[in-house]
């Protein structure tokens, strides 16, 4: 029962600055003491240095310093992979999305090694699917999961030195209300299982998430879960930079957590997208540090 945290201030895959700090306002709503009162072993290892690209990328351009953030993903594949190693469980606090590049990269390559495909539950109001020909946006933030799948720009897709990272038919995407043309397609293409706002109204979360876990835990190595707080309702997490009406509730989100909890075979998890100039009285990161501690096994009784 050893947790290791990694920081991952990247911003630079979005188009907003405040989600550099979302490590920080994690840890000011006492991420590792909570975690700790869990009964854990806590070992914080800090942010992951990252400059800042001294340019300002063209309005044109279809993957915005997508060498830069390729790089930032090696290493945090790296450090990830690293954390395994010595028998610890990672969680990763984003940062923008496109950490996740790296952050799956590292978990799935540390079970590549033992021959062992890794499944993927992505909880997002977007379908991160993008590449750069479909993007209509050019931020690299909206290209990961298209990216692990070994669709995009090589620079991410090979991060770890090989690609796919996953097989689609381990991945379970949930929360999904805003998708692009060119990533509908893709998802068709793919098979990719998403259980979208629609199938959650309908179905209920918990139908959806005992259904999500199935497909995941088909993948023998287990699963990486990365959530992007943008999946949640505004109404109870506005510190996003891209937030979309209609999302998870308070407890569809602790629900989906709690069962992710019981199922069992999580080996990594991931926060990103906690953005704190928009954030109201940290609201947003301490909702951040609530789901984590759902995620690794907080109940009520
Ligand atoms: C949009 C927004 N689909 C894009 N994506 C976001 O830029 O590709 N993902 N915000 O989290
Ligand atoms: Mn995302
Ligand atoms: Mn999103
Ligand atoms: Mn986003």
């Amino acid at each position: 029962k050893r947790v290791a945290i990694l920081g991952v201030p990247l911003n630079f895959g979005g188009s907003m600055a405040g989600v550099e700090l979302g490590p920080a306002a994690l840890r000011l709503a006492r991420l590792q003491q909570r975690i700790r009162g869990l009964g854990y072993e806590v070992l914080d290892l800090g942010d992951l240095r990252i400059e800042h690209p001294n340019y300002v990328a063209a309005a044109d351009d279809r993957a915005k310093y997508l060498r830069e953030i390729s790089a930032v993903c090696e290493e945090v594949a790296a450090e990830v992979r690293s954390i395994l190693r010595a028998g610890q469980f990672p969680i990763i606090l984003g940062g923008d999305h496109s950490i996740a590049a790296g952050s799956v990269a590292g978990v799935a390559s540390f079970f590549h090694e033992q021959d062992k495909p890794l499944g993927l539950i992505w909880l997002d109001a977007h379908a991160d699917m993008n590449t750069p020909e479909t993007t209509p946006t050019g931020n690299v933030h909206g290209m990961p999961l298209a990216a692990l799948f070994g669709y995009g720009a090589r620079e991410l897709t090979h991060v770890a030195g090989y690609a796919p990272k996953i097989d689609p038919r381990y991945c379970a995407h949930v929360g999904a209300r805003d998708v692009d043309p060119g990533e509908r397609e893709l998802i068709r293409r793919l098979g990719v299982r998403f259980f979208t706002m629609r199938e959650i109204d309908e179905r209920g979360m918990s139908a959806c998430m005992d259904e999500a876990l199935r497909i995941v835990s088909q993948a023998p190595a287990g699963y990486h879960v990365t959530l992007d707080v943008d999946v949640l309702d505004p109404n109870d997490a506005p510190g996003s930079g891209t937030v979309v009406r209609g999302g998870l509730t308070y407890r569809e989100a602790h629900l989906a957590m709690e069962k992710i909890a019981e199922a069992g075979g999580m080996q990594a998890l991931e926060v990103v997208e906690i953005n704190t100039v928009l954030d109201v009285n940290n609201k947003t990161a301490e909702l951040g540090v609530e789901l984590i501690l759902s995620a690794l096994g907080k109940t009520i009784l």
